[in-house]
């Protein structure tokens, strides 16, 4: 802690040394799904299209009310997959403040990520500043959905129809939540999920892509099965996307409680909202609207590291030193980061806000796993350190 810290002494102490994470993986009926993992095994059928796949996808697509939902191994090669099947080339527009495998996806096939500035109120893609960055060689745009949250999906489509760009969106937070009413997964010309463990609803590895358009959704599914249509017949360039059975497995089990997991959720994020107001030095990022649905995955606030008496980082430190293990996302933003800042050095100089947004975000622990005494504490910790 710095010699702006009221002193260590001074700062609540956690009296359990169990660690508290942010994405402590849910895990849903544990009866259900070794159940279901029993059946598979004695089915022997393990991966390439099996039976859990395929309903993991229908009900998917159900929960969604989207017409096509491909299960993938992940949401990164989920991404490579939909860039590659949209004929993305030369540029394409993303926000740096979203996680390393937005820009990843692009830059592994040869596209050139051009990164562009937040809106700081929801910490998403401005699309005005969007817009700015076109050139002949843009193709597209991915925009990115964070933190249980939805960006500005209407003003991002019509800067693609304004330039003829596609959109794509990087859903990867954004699995259960809703915009002006309708479900993510029905935005642009497709959406990429992540069901990673650490997501509130999880596969163990797992993604999915969500389109309405059949002809991009055949693609999609061959692309994700080295482009085979049917035995000794491979009729695209393709890859091994494909999502497990296990992990179908996982998936169908969480979707049996996902809404007991947004409660939990929820309550945590109310119970942090109400714990952290009143801080000058401390925004609490609140998206919560009653008319939409959210997962309230994850609890985000900005310190201000000129009003708090702690900065953000000797925070962050500070919980650490309590087995609260905060994280900073996306610190130091995907532009800072190999191969970006080398390849384009001159983009710190553009995106200012997001520059400064690195600076003051923590992620807090939600899930299952925290207890209103954990959030209490935690609340407690961050208002003394900050000194309000
Ligand atoms: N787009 C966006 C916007 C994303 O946020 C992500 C992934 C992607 C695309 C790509 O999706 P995938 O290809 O992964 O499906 C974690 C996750 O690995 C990553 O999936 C996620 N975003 C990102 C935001 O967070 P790390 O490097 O922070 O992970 P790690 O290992 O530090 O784990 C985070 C915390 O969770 C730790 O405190 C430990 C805890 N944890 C983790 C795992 C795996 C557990 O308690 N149990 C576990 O099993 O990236």
């Amino acid at each position: 802690m710095t010699e702006r810290d009221p002193g260590a002494g001074s700062l609540p102490q956690r009296a359990s040394s169990e660690k508290l994470h942010v994405g402590r993986p849910n895990i849903g009926n544990r009866e259900r799904l070794m159940a279901r993992i029993g059946d598979l095994l004695d089915r022997r059928w393990l991966t390439n299209a099996g039976p859990y796949v395929l309903e993991l996808e229908a009900r998917l697509a159900e929960y969604l009310g989207v017409k096509h939902v491909i299960a993938t191994c992940n949401a990164t090669v989920a991404l490579e997959i939909a860039i590659k099947a949209l004929g993305l080339e030369g540029e394409v527009i993303v926000p740096s403040f979203t996680f390393v495998a937005t820009a990843h996806a692009l830059q592994w096939q040869g596209i050139t990520p051009v990164f562009g500035e937040i809106d700081p109120r929801t910490h998403m893609l401005d699309p005005e500043h969007a817009e700015m960055l076109i050139t002949p060689r843009t193709t597209g745009i991915v925009g990115v959905h964070l933190w249980g949250d939805t960006c500005d999906v209407d003003g991002l489509q019509a800067v693609a129809d304004r330039h003829g760009l596609t959109l794509l969106f990087d859903a990867a937070h954004a699995f259960g939540c809703s915009r002006k009413g309708t479900m993510v997964g029905n935005f642009g010309a497709a959406e990429v999920f992540s069901f990673h463990a650490t997501k509130f609803f999880n596969t163990f590895e797992g993604g999915a892509i969500a389109t309405n358009d059949g002809s991009l959704a055949q693609k999609m599914r061959l692309m994700k099965n080295f482009g085979f249509s049917g035995y000794d017949n491979v009729v695209s360039v393709g890859t091994n996307g494909k999502m497990s059975e296990i992990s179908a497995a996982m998936g169908l089990t969480s979707l049996e409680s996902i809404d007991e997991l947004i409660a939990v959720n929820r309550r945590n994020y109310l119970r942090y909202r109400d714990g952290l107001e009143g801080m000058p030095a401390v925004r609490f990022l609140d998206h919560h609207d009653e008319r939409e649905r959210s997962n309230f995955q994850y609890i985000v606030v900005e310190i201000d590291n000129a009003l708090a008496s702690a900065s953000r980082d000797d925070i962050m430190n500070g919980l650490w030193g309590q087995n609260v293990l905060a994280r900073r996302y996306f610190y130091p933003g995907v532009h800072n980061m190999e191969p970006y800042r080398t390849l384009a050095p001159h983009q710190r100089m553009l995106l200012p806000r997001t520059e400064a947004l690195v600076q003051r975000t923590l992620v807090l622990p939600t899930g299952t796993a925290v207890t209103d005494d954990d959030v209490d504490f935690i609340c407690r910790f961050i208002r003394a350190a900050v000194g309000a």
